[in-house]
């Protein structure tokens, strides 16, 4: 079973909203080397693992419930670039909308309008065209040596296709996720070949791991300074056996070593977006907001000048 904490693995930079970024970033969640893949890819392996190597159990489905956090993290950071892009009038958008009679005419012109017409402006389970996310992408095959293969390859190509796209928007909300990604995908190249190296390959005599110099790229590059790109966590509260595999030397064969972390450093606070009257989200008209503030004390306690409990949901449904 899980637990969770309302907050993100990596901060959301403010910046414009850019809806095509946000289109781009599509890729990245839905796509088929996105990270609704790899999440589920994990997990599902995780969750059918045979054998009792504990080690390796522990590394896949500490990866996959990461991969959660990721997911989450693209999808708002999807959502901050889409938030409120209709009515900007920003130096990239100025185009009639605002305040007129159509409040949403830019939405029209966007790469996928559904973003709007069936997103209010938040992340769909989607990649950059639109095709929706599939569970044939998932390859859990139930073999260790093909499973660990098939995640090499995985990790390899959603940081190769990231780095690409990282080249598409200077937008500082979408290149703070972009970079952040790239250098966990690394960690989990790392995770993979180092399981691979385990079971007796030796990647200096084989092949190298797939190199995308992402160093180049002022924000992966502090990142990686930071050793971001070479820790990973096992979020396993009853003790995990992950180290005994992310130890020591990376495959990278760079010199850098792998170092396990019970989770990450630190967590970043995240907070729900803004009301949309526009696409009638959420939609709460003073009847029934009366009804949902019932089931919260923000209110009240703001009456009394007390501060409100920190409760999950609760500010969603508040209103100044
Ligand atoms: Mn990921």
């Amino acid at each position: 079973m899980f637990y969770h904490v309302q907050n993100l693995i990596n901060p959301i930079i403010a910046d414009e909203p850019d809806p095509s970024a946000a289109n781009a970033l599509q890729e990245g969640l839905g796509g088929q080397f996105g990270e609704m893949r790899t999440m589920m890819q994990y997990l599902f392996q995780s969750f059918n693992f045979r054998g009792d190597s504990v080690p390796y159990h522990d590394l896949i489905q500490g990866i996959g419930i990461e991969e959660i956090s990721h997911v989450e993290l693209i999808t708002k950071t999807i959502a901050a670039l889409l938030d409120g892009s209709p009515a900007y009038q920003g130096k990239k958008f100025e185009t009639p909308g605002k305040g007129g009679t159509t409040p949403m005419n830019e939405a029209k012109e966007q790469m996928n309008p559904q973003h709007f017409i069936v997103g209010a402006q938040g992340a769909l389970p989607v990649d950059s065209a639109g095709n929706p996310w599939s569970g044939s992408y998932v390859h859990c095959n139930g073999n260790l040596v093909l499973d660990l293969l098939d995640n090499l390859v995985l990790e390899s190509t959603g940081r190769l296709q990231k780095c690409r796209i990282y080249q598409m928007s200077s937008n500082k909300t979408f290149r703070a996720t972009v970079s952040f990604l790239i250098a966990r995908d690394e960690a989990h190249e790392m995770a993979f070949g180092k399981a691979l190296e385990k079971l007796g390959v030796n990647w200096n005599k084989l092949l190298p791991i797939p190199k995308f110099d992402s160093s180049q790229y002022p924000e992966v590059k502090k990142l990686i300074d930071a050793g971001v790109n070479r820790e990973q966590y096992h979020f396993r509260l009853d003790g995990s056996e992950m180290a005994r595999i992310f130890s020591g030397p990376a495959p990278a064969n760079d010199g850098s070593e792998l170092t396990t972390l019970k989770e990450p450093v630190e967590s970043y606070t995240t907070s729900p977006g803004a009301e949309r009257p526009e696409e009638f989200s959420p939609g709460l008209d003073p009847e029934l907001q009366e009804l949902a503030d019932a089931l919260t004390d923000l209110k009240e306690k703001a009456k009394r000048g007390q501060k409100p409990s920190n409760g999950v949901g609760k500010k969603s449904v508040s209103r100044k």
